[in-house]
């Protein structure tokens, strides 16, 4: 795992808004940074943005506006900026330099929260195949001090461009092994997921924060950590959704997403994203309170894009209602946006209507059937029982009496073992 120093605490938060973006967007971005930061545990400073027509290709600011930033944080004792973008690798040298401080851009400082919060090994091994694959374009910039010192150390000419090659093959060779034991732990979920392949799968969703893992602690009685921070949860967990019904709903809470995911984080985690992936039914979770609900919603529909899970069914939770003061702006919400649901997850008459809503979602597919198993077939009742949803049973003379209901496929299931004799 790269390790940077922890004692950073001040930060200062800048970016540049293109001259025909949104102020509000600019704004949302930033408090979101500025969100990003606390979690990680700095304390900010301040936040400012830039408007340009675009940002400079070398230092991404103006350099009058880099030189007051440069005082400001000499004033102040701040030792990191970070840049509400993503900077080229020559960018960032430049800004470093100018600035004579730390210098991360939006998809570092996301790493840096993923790799505080991995927990588990697979998702450690992810974040830091992450990290290697953000840090390889970026090695040149850390040994070229050697260059320029030129000998001044004790290292000749030529010394940092050695380095640089030397870093580069043990990261690589970090990389390869990394990919494969990935590749390993995601060949056994495989050989998990088709042990499930008899139970509905539903899978939790949506922007960072929404509320996904509150929702799936109220609708299944677990108690999954849930934090007012930045990507709290970043393994999968699966549950059964409590209730009578056959075959099980099984529940998965999932990572969050954000605003310009970085892609080696998403390739990344396409294992831990395969219960997406692989859903019979999504729940799209979002914070109905936030002022970026459109941009929240676009957002998660483009990962689910990515990683190939936007045909399955899906539907739009609005979660955290309570904090919405306006009615009238939670009816404009769900009109807007079709099929979906209003929910808080600290109230629970809404998360029992969700769990009655998932369940529905399913055995409105179901088809009722009356069977007489006579008592040689008796050893098929287990198999009613696990395929099968039984409303009723009864011990009558000549055999067992079952009105059950399941799906088409599992009701040809159980027809045909009772055919076969
Ligand atoms: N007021 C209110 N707060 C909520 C509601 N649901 C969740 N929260 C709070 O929102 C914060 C985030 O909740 P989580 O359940 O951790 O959100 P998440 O979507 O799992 O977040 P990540 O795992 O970080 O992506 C926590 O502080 C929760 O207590 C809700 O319905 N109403
Ligand atoms: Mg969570």
């Amino acid at each position: 795992m790269i390790e940077y120093s922890r004692e950073v605490k001040k930060a200062y938060i800048l970016s540049v808004r293109p001259k025909n973006e949104d102020l509000e967007i600019t704004l949302n971005s930033l408090s979101e940074m500025r969100s990003m930061a606390t979690t990680m545990g700095f304390d900010v400073i301040g936040e400012e943005y830039q408007s340009r027509n675009s940002p400079d290709p070398k230092s991404y600011m103006g350099t009058g506006k880099l030189q007051e930033i440069k005082q400001l944080i000499e004033d102040e004792g701040i030792k990191l900026v970070l840049f509400d973008h993503d900077l080229s690798p020559n960018q960032a040298r430049h800004l470093e330099e100018c600035l004579d401080s730390m210098v991360w851009d939006r998809t570092q400082l996301i790493l840096e929260i993923f790799a505080n919060h991995a927990r588990t090994p697979e998702s450690k091994d992810q974040v830091e195949l992450a990290q290697l694959k953000y840090m390889l374009p970026r090695l040149v910039g850390m040994w070229a001090h050697l260059d320029r010192e030129k000998g001044g150390i004790g290292a000749s000419k030529g010394t940092g461009e050695k380095q640089v090659n030397i870093d580069r093959n043990l990261v690589r060779k970090r990389i390869s092994r990394l990919e494969q034991s990935l590749k390993r732990v995601a060949m056994e979920r495989q050989t998990q997921a088709k042990r499930r392949e008899d139970c509905f799968q539903v899978g939790i969703v949506g922007y960072t924060n929404a509320g996904k893992t509150s929702l799936m602690n109220g609708l299944t009685d677990v108690s999954l950590l849930t934090q007012d921070q930045l990507f709290a949860t970043l393994d999968s967990t699966t549950r059964v959704l409590p209730g009578p019904i056959n075959p099980q709903i099984l529940l998965s809470d999932t990572v969050g997403f954000i605003r310009n995911l970085p892609h080696n984080l998403v390739a990344s985690f396409r294992s831990t994203l395969s219960v997406v992936k692989n859903a019979d039914l999504l729940l799209h979770v979002v914070d109905a309170s936030s002022n970026s609900v459109d941009q929240h919603i676009e957002t998660t529909r483009n990962v689910l894009k990515e990683i190939g899970a936007d045909n399955i069914p899906c539907l739009l939770v609005f979660n955290k209602v309570d904090r919405v003061t306006d009615r009238m702006d939670l009816l404009v919400l769900s009109r807007g946006y079709g099929d979906s649901i209003l929910t808080s997850s600290l109230d629970e008459t809404s998360v029992n209507l969700l769990r009655d809503h998932v369940k529905q979602h399913f055995s409105k597919t179901f088809i009722r059937q009356e069977t007489k198993l006579t008592y040689d077939r008796a050893n098929l009742l287990d198999k009613f029982y696990k395929l099968s949803t039984v409303e009723e049973l009864k011990y009558e003379e000549d055999g067992i009496y079952i009105v059950h209901s399941t799906t088409p496929t599992n009701s040809k299931i159980l027809n045909a073992s009772i055919e076969k004799g």
